[in-house]
């Protein structure tokens, strides 16, 4: 009898650990979800104070300034940054062989000290993100907290990302505009989150937002008003200079900027600067497409080659949606044509990679060494001419894409029913999104096909978002779970919504507070309360999709 009563015990001990360790991320709540959690029980805090060190290793010296300016901002502690090999203290180091995933980190922290390995200096940089998220929430605050003891939990980490290529957020600047310092302020959040691409949609009907040496009217008369003024009222654009400063911002920390020129639609902006290209035969699509013959495709090659010349990207988006949409200026093998034509100067001229919205792939530009941003999810209404849904072609045809299906990541869509926003991709809460499975979910997925994903990007466009406070209720805290999407690796011990909410979500609202971030919900929690959960997704399959 004792014996068996020793062996249920035993039973229940192991089982214990086993839950706790899966379950470990609840009490810390970073965001995205790392892969490995395990809080060390009897493990003692380190605490930080202003003779803690940072020492880092070679090729890490921006990364430990990058984290002694953030621990100033709000500890008032001046750390010493030293390249002197510690035994105490922050010890920032790295690993080439951690990981085949240069995003790879490794966190330890204990009494005395705290080790962030890196696969490379962005896997380090995404671990001083965790490390940020393990010290009170204070330590977001942009001014010196007093009275706050500054102490990490004793924890052992080990965390990389799900895509490497692309997880991102789309800003269209050109609805309504977001000035230099909301870029950058929304650059800091991009970081918070692991997020790594900013997709920049700087022109469309309603204005065009870079300043062009080359063409100098697309500011001095396309970027005058926005969406709300119509066209009224004052100028709204960035200027070279500031699109260098916010590249370097985002660069330093590992954000790449994916410039978008919207081409041959959604350019009245650019036929107000210039209406000489204007297409003659545009007599009923109020002037939003250009002319695609020689004179068009001037236009586009040398402003591509402009912006370009900013950029120094690794891609260029040529939009291509929507082009015919009502207007029907153009038949779709004249719009095809065009594409291929202005692809191919991407390709072969700029030497990049063009990225496409899906309306361009249906028509017929099919291309491994391009990229296709998928939007149009299932076949809604607009679309439900299209021969198979999208995401079931791409996979079909072996196209590459990126992921950004309306009825997930369009971040302009209301949180529910009772908030404004766009309606037509659904209301889409954050419940929703943390039911999605990126993978699972699409229509015929194919295992063997998972490569051809590149990523996400999630997409704020801006019809219905004027102010920087609206666009917060729209992001945030949605942005959280989409980046777990983005990053988590689907797992087995997946949790409950309502434990995610609770346990997780809710640390980084505490986050977003001392951010001063207005995310939705803020002024009434019962909101994110009732939200409920959706859908169950299978785990065992979950894990054959990571
Ligand atoms: C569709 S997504 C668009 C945008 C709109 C958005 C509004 C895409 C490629 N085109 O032009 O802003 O819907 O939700």
């Amino acid at each position: 009898m004792k014996y068996r009563v020793r062996i249920l015990l035993l039973q229940c001990v192991l089982f214990l650990s086993v839950i706790t360790f899966a379950n470990d991320n609840k009490k810390l709540g970073i965001i995205p979800q790392p892969n490995k959690v395990e809080v060390i029980e009897k493990g003692k805090d380190f605490v930080l104070s202003e003779t803690t060190e940072i020492y880092y290793s070679e090729g890490l010296k921006d990364v430990a300034l990058f984290l002694q300016k953030r621990i100033k901002r709000s500890t008032g502690f001046n750390l010493v940054v030293t390249d002197k090999k510690q035994k105490r203290g922050i010890r920032i180091e790295l690993n080439e062989k951690l990981s085949k995933n240069s995003d790879a980190y490794t966190l330890v922290s204990g009494k005395k000290s705290i080790t962030i390995t890196g696969d490379s200096p962005q896997g380090a940089f995404w671990g001083i993100q965790t490390l940020l998220q393990l010290l009170p929430p204070e330590i977001y605050s942009k001014s010196v907290q007093t009275g706050i003891s500054w102490q990490v939990p004793a924890v052992r980490i080990e965390d990389e990302s799900r895509f490497q290529r692309f997880r991102g957020l789309q800003i269209d600047i050109s609805r309504h505009f977001r000035t230099k310092e909301e870029i950058l302020e929304t650059i800091d959040m991009m970081a918070i989150h692991k997020l790594n691409t900013l997709h920049l949609h700087f022109s469309d009907d309603d204005g065009w937002r870079i300043e062009s040496k080359v063409y100098p009217k697309l500011t001095s008369v396309g970027a005058q008003g926005d969406r709300s003024s119509k066209g009224k009222g004052d100028f709204y654009f960035l200027t070279q200079e500031d699109v260098n400063e916010i590249i370097a911002y985002a660069n330093a920390q590992f954000i790449n900027v994916l410039p978008e020129i919207d081409m041959p639609g959604h350019m009245h902006a650019v036929i107000r600067a210039y209406p000489e290209l204007g297409s003659e035969k545009d007599t009923r699509a109020k002037k939003k497409v250009i002319r695609i013959d020689e004179k068009g495709a001037e236009f586009c090659r040398n402003i591509l080659r402009e912006m370009y010349q900013l950029f120094q990207s690794d891609e260029f988006h040529l939009g291509f949606d929507e082009v015919n949409l009502g207007a029907e200026v153009y038949n779709d093998e004249e719009i095809t044509a065009f594409a291929k034509k202005m692809s191919a100067f991407v390709k072969e001229e700029l030497k990049v990679t063009p990225v496409l919205w899906d309306d361009a792939f249906e028509k017929g530009i099919q291309n491994k060494d391009y990229l296709i941003q998928w939007w149009r999810f299932g076949q809604i209404a607009w679309w439900k001419d299209i021969e198979m849904p999208m995401d079931a072609k791409l996979q079909k045809l072996d196209q590459p894409f990126i992921l950004s299906p309306g009825n997930y990541t369009y971040l302009d869509m209301a949180n529910t029913k009772k908030d404004g926003g766009a309606r037509w991709g659904g209301n889409i809460s954050v419940a929703e999104i943390y039911a999605w499975e990126p993978l699972l979910d699409l229509v015929n997925y194919d295992e063997s096909k998972k490569h051809l994903a590149q990523g996400i990007i999630s997409c704020v466009w801006s019809e219905q978002i004027r102010r920087m406070n609206t666009f917060e209720a729209r992001v945030y805290p949605r942005l959280a779970t989409l980046c777990e999407k983005c990053w988590a690796k689907p797992s087995s011990d997946r949790l409950a919504w309502s434990e995610y909410r609770d346990m997780i979500l809710s640390k980084q609202l505490k986050r977003y507070e001392v951010l001063g971030i207005n995310y939705w919900s803020i002024d009434n929690p019962e909101k994110l309360k009732s939200l409920k959960a959706l859908k169950k997704v299978d785990n065992k399959s979950a894990e054959n999709a990571n």
